[in-house]
């Protein structure tokens, strides 16, 4: 309730590390397009994303403004395995993309990215939100909404359907994810009364420096603050 918009020293806002998962051509890249260049039109030209990259952008939550660096790979295993754990290293949230005119990416979600996400990362400690993409192509829907829902019940997560073509819902998902992300941190916050989650990862722009800590918050360098991606910094 109380909780202060900002936590780092110098009152910048945090950041926090998401990642993006689910099948090739659900529309991740779309997806993360789509919010941090929300006037753009969708590119048709967007290849299948090679290794990892990652892209930073300004959010509101109803605890203020954070910043999310938001990671999209592959959806091919053959890069997953090796990339994996980079990935999820730090991550305080994931996003897990279907596409509803696609039955087979939304059983890739139970079938295949849900048991990495447990291998590669202690799954209890990320939000998650379920997102099911492609909503302007209604007509060839072919999953359902009352299965998504239960899918959402089953693994404790929230659920949207978003339109990277449209742009409907994009900015709410990612909003309601981070939202749901800093609630966290402010409230371990406030539990350890002022202790351990200022360790601020200065200078790295990808928390992939060899572990020392394991900050809840990492801070982007000041030049590299303002959205770009850096892909260099992922160590891939
Ligand atoms: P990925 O990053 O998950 O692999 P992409 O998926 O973002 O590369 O998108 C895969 C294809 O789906 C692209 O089409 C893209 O334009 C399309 N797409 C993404 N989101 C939407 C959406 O919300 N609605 C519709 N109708 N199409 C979408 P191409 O033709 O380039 O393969
Ligand atoms: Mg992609």
């Amino acid at each position: 309730m109380s909780g202060r918009a900002t936590s780092t020293p110098g009152g910048k806002p945090p950041l926090y590390k998401i990642v993006m998962l689910g099948d090739s051509g659900v529309g991740k890249t779309s997806l993360v397009a789509r919010l941090t260049n929300p006037d753009r039109p969708l590119n048709h030209d967007i290849s299948a994303t090679m290794g990892i990259e990652f892209d930073t952008q300004m959010l509101d939550t109803p605890q203020g403004k954070v910043k999310a660096q938001i990671w999209d790979t592959a959806g091919q295993e053959r890069f997953a395995r090796v990339l994996l754990p980079t990935y999820f290293r730090k991550a305080k949230g994931v996003i897990l993309v279907y596409d509803i005119t696609n039955a087979k990416s939304f059983e890739s979600l139970s079938e295949r990215w849900m048991a990495q996400l447990n291998d590669h990362s202690n799954a209890d400690d990320l939000a998650k939100l379920l997102v099911g993409n492609k909503s302007d192509l209604e007509g060839s829907r072919e999953v359902t909404q009352e299965k998504a829902s239960a899918f959402c019940q089953e693994y404790g997560m929230e659920f949207l359907e978003t339109s990277a073509k449209s742009g409907d819902n994009v900015l709410q998902a990612f909003e309601k994810l981070i939202g749901i992300v800093h609630d966290r941190a402010l409230n371990a916050q406030s539990k350890s009364k002022g202790g351990g989650s200022q360790t601020g990862l200065k200078g790295v722009a990808g928390a992939n420096k060899e572990d020392g800590a394991e900050p809840d918050i990492v801070k982007l360098e000041d030049g590299g603050a303002s959205g770009g991606a850096d892909a260099s910094a992922c160590g891939c």
